[in-house]
């Protein structure tokens, strides 16, 4: 059922393309229906150009022989679609719970528009209650980050614990940029723009899961239906 949702959701997405646009492709698990029915347009002619937020996601297309480029080569995006962890009513994002927040704000950020594709157990009222902040943190000084994003958690009255992510105990995971990974819990996010703020202050913090102001639709696959919250 949740698949059969996130695919219908991506299959939305679909109704933005346009011939030779340059397409930022998300991550996850959603992500991934959008690129596999991306691949099947492309297999039917579809002109296209893309950049992947992951190595996950680039080995994907290439399977599907969908033409990838970088930011390197192209100045900027028509569109990014993408995948999310929480979306509240102002669209403002939490990303990351798959590991890929940088690449994915980058290549937003390098967009005209970003779309978001999900089922309905991503809205939420406020930001914070469900999934743990993702904070992509250097390996360099990781004692130290860790004391000033504690600091930061405190001043904004993060209610729950800051613990680095592991693939296994003991093994950090790491992000396709080499970096660690944070996971902070706050439960409500009052003041998001005032924390997105602090976390960039903290020398050791190379960026975080809050996505605010980037998304301007999100397709939400209801078992009633997809919606489209602008
Ligand atoms: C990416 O994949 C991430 O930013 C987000 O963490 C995750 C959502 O995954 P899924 O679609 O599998 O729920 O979009």
């Amino acid at each position: 059922m949740s698949e059969d949702l996130k695919r219908q959701a991506a299959a939305m997405a679909l109704t933005n393309l346009r011939p030779g646009m340059r397409l930022g492709l998300g991550t996850g698990s959603t992500a991934r229906h959008f690129v596999d029915l991306l691949g099947e347009k492309v297999a039917a002619g579809f002109d296209c150009i893309c950049v992947p937020t992951s190595e996950v996601t680039a080995r994907q297309a290439l399977s599907l022989n969908i033409p990838l480029s970088d930011l390197e080569t192209l100045d900027r995006l028509d569109l990014t679609v993408d995948g999310a962890d929480e979306i509240d009513p102002d669209l403002n994002l939490i990303k990351g719970a798959g590991g890929a927040l940088l690449r994915e704000k980058i290549v937003a950020a390098a967009s005209d528009a970003m779309v978001v594709i999900a089922d309905d157990s991503k809205l939420v009222p406020a930001l914070g209650p469900r999934f743990p902040l993702p904070i992509e943190v250097n390996r360099f000084g990781l004692g130290a980050t860790q004391r000033a994003v504690a600091d930061v958690m405190a001043r904004h009255g993060a209610q729950g614990p800051l613990r680095l992510r592991e693939t296994a105990p003991g093994s950090p995971y790491v992000t396709d940029g080499g970096h660690l990974l944070l996971d902070a819990f706050f439960g409500r996010i009052s003041q998001p723009e005032a924390l997105s703020r602090d976390l960039l202050d903290i020398a050791g913090v190379v960026q975080h899961g809050l996505f605010l102001k980037m998304c301007k639709t999100a397709y939400v696959a209801t078992p009633d239906g997809v919606r489209t919250l602008t």
